[in-house]
């Protein structure tokens, strides 16, 4: 349900459930989360390209496993997320390194909120996000109330979860929720190219750089200054920045370790 490859330094995961649209099934979660963990257990792994195979990226939650005319007890909502989405959250935001997501059609519900969590989205023009937990009686998850508010602020996140309004591609680029909207032909070729040449950065650093924006939310200036003082200590004493300055001195481009 997950496609693994790995290629120069970029370990792509490719969600393949193209019939459901990628809806998120369990084994599709877990499938997932091993290639999350990969990426942190793995020096060779350096970038992360995630993607979705066929005309969606994602469409959230696989509605047909959650069928009420099936009977049985109310389903508790908060353990599925417990066990398998907020893992999945976590993961992206705490490895250190570079998540592309390169999101090659429609986004709905969880599949969105996803796609919002990586660290470089690009997106289809054609591509659509979907806050669709209003049409079923639900609360924006996977973090969405979360990156929702934060990015967008209170108005037009309030508009988004409440209406599930398509948002395409292009608006979400001008709103700020991705990186940017690239022509439906070329996505691959520009998600690719960006993942290997992140893969071929100074992975320290970047992966530094990560948690440095992702803490500032919540820092004080204060606290940012401290922790840029002791992230700069730390990429300091990397070979990548031995060697980025020795390139620069040498006049070439740097071979970077990743080290
Ligand atoms: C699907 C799905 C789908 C199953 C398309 N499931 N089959 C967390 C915790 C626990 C529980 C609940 O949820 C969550 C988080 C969530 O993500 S809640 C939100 C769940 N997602 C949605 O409500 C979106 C439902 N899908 C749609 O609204 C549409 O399919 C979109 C707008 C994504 C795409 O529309 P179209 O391009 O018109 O495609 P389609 O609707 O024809 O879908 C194609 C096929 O995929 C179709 O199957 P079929 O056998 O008829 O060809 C759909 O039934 C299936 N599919 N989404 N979530």
């Amino acid at each position: 349900t997950v496609l693994v490859a790995m290629d120069g330094g970029v370990l792509r995961l490719t969600l393949n459930r193209p019939e459901k649209l990628n809806s998120f099934n369990e084994e599709m979660h877990i499938a997932l989360r091993a290639g999350l963990q990969r990426a942190h257990d793995e020096d060779a792994v350096r970038a992360v390209l995630l993607t979705g195979s066929g005309r969606g990226f994602s469409a959230g939650q696989d509605l047909g496993d959650r069928d009420p005319r099936k009977g049985g007890p109310a389903p508790d909502l908060g353990h599925t997320l417990e066990t398998f989405y907020n893992p999945t959250l976590r993961l992206i935001r705490s490895l250190e390194k570079p998540v592309v997501c390169a999101v090659n059609g429609v986004a709905a519900g969880a599949g969105a909120n996803i796609a919002f969590a990586c660290d470089i989205v690009l997106a289809a023009r054609s591509a659509k996000f979907i806050q669709a937990f209003s049409k079923i009686g639900l609360i924006p998850d996977a973090g969405g109330s979360w990156s929702l508010a934060r990015i967008l602020g209170e108005p037009r996140a309030k508009a988004l979860a409440m209406t599930a309004e398509p948002l395409m591609a292009e608006r979400a680029a001008d709103w700020g929720l991705i990186w940017k909207a690239v022509d439906d032909d070329q996505l691959m070729a520009e998600a690719e190219t960006l993942a290997r040449s992140l893969a071929e950065g100074a992975t320290r650093g970047l992966g530094l750089t990560k948690r440095l924006i992702q803490a500032a939310a919540t820092n004080s200036l204060d606290e940012q200054l401290d922790m840029e003082r002791d992230c700069q200590r730390e990429a300091g004493r990397t070979a990548d920045y031995a060697e980025g300055v020795t390139a620069f001195l040498e006049k070439r481009k740097p071979e970077f370790s990743g080290k």
